[in-house]
């Protein structure tokens, strides 16, 4: 029964992942994040992947941790011992947090609904945020006496800026996509009924590039955040050099000499 937890399908070369837990708008339980974790590594090894788009099933994407889970459930009753929260953090959120942004071909997330706590960081890791107009993003964690996590605070600065960053993560209000979309904290907010159809096509397009080099344009600029100049022009030229020796770049390259559309093919 667990399996239902996670739906995996497969259209031409992107791979779909569906939270399926709609009853609770698919907040995560540990069960849910090692499908996801595993579900992921899957991807990154399969060589048919070239793009993996994560969406979530019914009216939410992810309303983050599920708090009814007995792992995390504060006391309810005298005697009872307060949980280790950085045990679910370190076991369950950060592996699958480091296979999301270690992904070898570009992640897209369709935020379907709301992405509340986790469930928003687990959006805002992927590369590119396609949401619908009815969807919502809180930091939900303000409110019940935690801090953004799950790469929250190292993902909203660099999104949005400090300021921004600070005014979401301490208020925790609801950020409609439209909003979401204006202070370039995702990349397009689309009308409802557009955006599986959308978000397909867009990780159809992805999956025709050449994978290696996005997921390498991905690493570069990550890496670039905590370089200086120079450290980041020889990162660039490290990069670029492997890329240089890779079939992708020779096709597109070769391609474009021959005036016909490139077909890539490494990851
Ligand atoms: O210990 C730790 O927490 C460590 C990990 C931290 C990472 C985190 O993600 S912390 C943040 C956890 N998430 C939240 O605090 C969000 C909680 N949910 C909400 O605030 C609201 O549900 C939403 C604003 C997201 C949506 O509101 P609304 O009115 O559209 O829906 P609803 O009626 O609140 O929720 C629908 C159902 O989903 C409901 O169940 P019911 O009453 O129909 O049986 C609700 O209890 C359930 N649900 C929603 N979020 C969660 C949840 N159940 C368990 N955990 C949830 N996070």
């Amino acid at each position: 029964p667990d399996e239902a937890l996670l739906k995996i399908e497969q259209e031409g070369a992107v791979r779909l992942l569906t939270l399926n837990r709609p009853q609770a708008l698919n907040a995560f339980t540990t069960a849910l994040l090692v499908q996801l974790r595993d579900a992921l590594e899957l991807a990154a090894r399969d060589a048919s992947v070239r793009c993996v788009l994560i969406t979530g099933a019914g009216r939410g994407f992810c309303a983050g941790q599920d708090l009814s889970d007995p792992l995390i459930k504060p006391p309810m009753a005298a005697g009872e011992a307060p949980k280790d929260i950085g045990h679910l953090l370190n076991n369950y959120y950060i592996p699958m947090a480091l296979s999301l942004r270690a992904m070898p071909v570009p992640v897209i997330a369709a935020v379907n609904g709301v992405a509340a706590g986790a469930g928003a960081s687990l959006a805002l890791g992927c590369d590119l945020v396609l949401a619908a107009e009815s969807a919502s993003f809180i930091q939900a964690f303000s409110k019940i006496g935690l801090i953004p996590d799950c790469g929250g605070t190292w993902l909203l600065p660099r999104l949005v800026g400090r300021a921004k960053a600070l005014e979401l993560a301490l208020l925790g209000d609801k950020l409609p996509a439209a909003e979401a979309q204006r202070i370039g904290l995702i990349y397009r907010a689309l009308p409802d009924a557009e955006l599986a159809a959308e978000a397909m096509a867009l990780a159809q397009k992805l999956a025709s590039m050449p994978v290696k080099a996005l997921a390498a344009t991905r690493q570069a600029l990550d890496d670039a955040l905590l370089l200086d100049f120079e450290a980041a022009l020889r990162n660039e030229a490290l990069l670029q050099s492997r890329l240089g020796f890779a079939g992708d770049y020779q096709e597109g390259t070769r391609a474009f000499l021959e005036k016909r559309k490139p077909s890539f093919t490494d990851r």
